[in-house]
């Protein structure tokens, strides 16, 4: 299977989000990376609950990839009306028990993901494998866009490959932070299976969308 692409809508033209969504949706991506962030876990804000919610309306085949920066981020899932089709994924950080936060998403009928940053052993997930359909590799600091990467982080990814193909689980890698062009081909190579695109590559507004994402595609195959 190719490499799935989910390009980070913070990262795109704000102004004329429903067009870029729309596009996206008849380019055939298969996620829209959704930041949603309290100013507690992280120290920023992006989307609020009502926008996450709207931005099903243009869609039609493109997927909710709704990365949730937040404490305890279950109180917010009925707000942004999580239910089959969306990805989402929370913070072990950020829970207070992430098992039954896990659950949570499961019984909406959306597909649970557990999402570690840079300073979290990769270890951790471990504990988590059986109740997830992804893991979200932070390969930047949680918070903003437009960051180097943070250290070890191919090493990380490597490590998490590892344990996932140790676990016979059918559980996939999201890599999330800086995933630019340069490194994007690398990741792919070391076992990652979603690729959050954001200002380093799709929007990084070298080339025409269109275009972006045909060469991401190429590059991650
Ligand atoms: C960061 C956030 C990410 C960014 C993405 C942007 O807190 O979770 O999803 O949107 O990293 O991409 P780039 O290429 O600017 O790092
Ligand atoms: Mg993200």
């Amino acid at each position: 299977m190719r490499g799935l692409l989910s390009p980070s809508v913070m990262c795109a033209d704000l102004l004329h989000l429903a067009d870029e969504i729309e596009k996206l949706d008849k380019l055939g991506v298969e996620y829209l990376h959704i930041d949603f962030m309290d100013n507690k876990f992280v120290p920023n804000i992006t989307f609020d609950t009502n926008m996450i919610r709207n931005f099903k309306k243009p869609m039609k085949n493109i997927r909710r990839d709704i990365h949730i920066m937040a404490f305890e981020p279950q109180q917010y899932f009925d707000a942004m009306e999580i239910d089959d089709g969306d990805m989402v994924s929370v913070h072990y950080e950020a829970c207070d028990d992430t098992h039954l936060v896990l659950k949570n998403i499961r019984e909406r009928g959306a597909n649970p993901c557990i999402a570690i940053s840079p300073d979290t052993p990769v270890d951790t997930v471990k504990e988590y494998l059986s109740e997830v359909d992804a893991v979200l590799l932070m390969t930047v600091y949680p918070g903003f866009a437009g960051q180097p990467m943070a250290p070890n982080s191919m090493e990380r990814l490597s490590k998490l490959k590892k344990i996932i193909d140790e676990s016979c689980m059918d559980i996939k890698i999201e890599v999330d932070g800086h995933v630019s062009w340069d490194h994007c081909g690398e990741m792919r190579e070391r076992g990652a299976d979603i690729f959050v695109a954001g200002s380093s590559s799709v929007y990084g507004r070298d080339y025409p969308l269109e275009e972006a994402v045909e060469r991401f595609y190429t590059l991650v195959k």
